[in-house]
């Protein structure tokens, strides 16, 4: 196979004005001949001539788009808004003259706290937020909520946890937008039954075992499930919900939205979100299952869960983490490109790293040695990742560091210049110049998945 051509071309996308010129490589990093040496200290050097960019007119952007609240930049856990370890100064008595206070997780993960969450946008009730940080709780949080868990609240001054209990506190206090049918309707009964089917044999349980590829908890000496029987057992809840939606005449389990469909929210998002990703089993355009895709648009059609809901990749990043999963394999036609892309870079790893180092105008400050091998170990899992490869992490060689933040501090380094060389990379290759055309969409789809994956 033809290495991954890297000509020097006329036009963008990849265009750069000279040819690669002469790598050599050592034992693990790239030795640049004084030209390209050159050329990096003159990128050093023009980036400290910043009075040489445009001076940044926020104000302009501000006269021309709505009046948001700012991103939030909550301490939180990765993949999160920013990578800080900052907490917020939170108190439990912050003075809210509003008449629902609710504490809730930093990372607004928590699909408990979701659930209170929705309820409140889709009652219309105002109210304030404390942010607990789970991984080291107040002190003050531990003391006033026997559980330590959230979601809790404060309801008219009244301190109440268990999502389940914060919900009956609002449909009590704020009977004016009921979310459930009243007591005497004969609705009543059977919203209750279908807020217990959610919680107790839930289509949640059975999808996260599915998505997981075995039982949480349980007998370890249980045999160990195969992953066609979690998703045959997924596959009954759905059905059973695909039942439940059918005895109701519109989208929703009652003839009105409701409670009961705030309750399967959090866990059907999520599902809809990954599973397509992780087991290449689609929720929302599933032939078997057209009223659960149903249910799925007349939520997305909510205003309010277009404030709460999460995002594919977000949602994507996090179950990958937590359960340690890839994507589904991919069509055959994306495996051919992908292996061709793989081969191709590969072949001429050696010049794609000179190449970044020299035209992506990364810093140097962290040493051109560091940062020769961390372009070089990007290119390497951007290869093995079209390959099917295992990848390398910063681990992989030295596994212990002198401490936890020395070790976080070299992941930001590595992931500084990964993130600069995946996006140069992205926008380098052209086909058919590099390669065929299916074989640079399996390129920029593995830089971009690895680009994601950084922070
Ligand atoms: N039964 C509780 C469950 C709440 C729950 O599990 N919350 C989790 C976050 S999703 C939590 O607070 N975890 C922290 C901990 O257990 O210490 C409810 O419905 O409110």
């Amino acid at each position: 196979m033809a290495a991954f051509s890297l000509r020097s071309a006329g036009a963008l996308p990849g265009s750069r004005p000279s040819p690669i010129r002469r790598a050599q490589r050592g034992r693990r990093s790239v030795v640049l001949n004084p030209l390209e040496r050159a050329h990096v200290a003159t990128m050093a050097a023009a980036a400290d001539n910043v009075g040489l960019l445009p001076a940044i007119d926020w104000d302009l952007l501000e006269r021309s788009s709505p009046q948001l609240d700012g991103y939030t930049l909550r301490a939180g856990q990765v993949p999160s808004s920013c990578p800080t370890e900052d907490q917020l100064p939170t108190s439990s008595d912050s003075d809210t003259a509003k008449r629902v206070l609710l504490y809730r997780d930093t990372n607004a993960w928590c699909p408990f706290c979701e659930r209170v969450w929705f309820a409140l946008l889709e009652k219309g009730i105002e109210f304030d937020t404390v942010f607990i940080d789970l991984r080291a709780k107040p002190d003050w949080y531990l003391e006033m909520v026997p559980t330590g868990m959230v979601p809790a609240a404060k309801v008219d001054g009244k301190l109440i946890y268990e999502s389940a209990d914060i919900l009956k506190a609002l449909e009590e206090s704020f009977p004016d937008t009921p979310l459930l049918p009243p007591s005497d309707d004969p609705m009543s009964q059977r919203a209750s039954e279908l807020i217990n089917m959610c919680d107790n044999s839930g289509v949640g349980g059975a999808g996260y075992t599915y998505l997981a590829g075995r039982r949480m908890g349980g007998d370890a000496s249980d045999p160990p499930p195969s992953v066609e029987e979690l998703k045959a057992a997924f596959e009954a809840k759905l059905n059973e919900m695909e039942e439940v939606l059918g005895e109701s005449e519109g989208p929703f389990f009652l003839p009105e939205f409701s409670l009961v469909d705030i309750m399967f929210t959090p866990a059907m998002e999520r599902l809809a979100c990954n599973m397509p990703r992780f087991r290449g089993f689609s929720l929302r355009d599933n032939p078997s299952y057209p009223r659960v895709g149903a249910w799925l648009a007349a939520l997305e059609a909510r205003p309010a869960f277009s404030a709460i809901k999460s995002d594919p990749e977000t949602l994507g990043l996090i179950f990958g983490k937590v359960f340690g999963l890839s994507p589904a394999q991919e069509e055959e036609e994306r495996d051919v490109g992908a292996l061709e892309a793989g081969g191709k870079l590969k072949q001429n790893h050696a010049a794609v790293v000179a190449d970044v180092l020299k035209n992506a105008g990364i810093s140097q400050d962290s040493g051109a040695e560091f940062v020769a091998s961390a372009v070089e170990m990007t290119v390497y899992n951007l290869a093995a990742t079209l390959l099917g490869q295992p990848l390398k992490t910063v681990e992989s060689d030295k596994t212990e560091y002198n401490s936890p933040a020395d070790a976080l501090a070299m992941k930001r380094r590595v992931a500084a210049v990964s993130a600069a060389t995946l996006a140069f990379l992205r926008n380098r290759v052209s086909s058919p110049r590099d390669m065929t055309a299916s074989a640079a969409v399996a390129f920029r789809e593995a830089a971009v998945k690895q680009l994601v994956a950084l922070y």
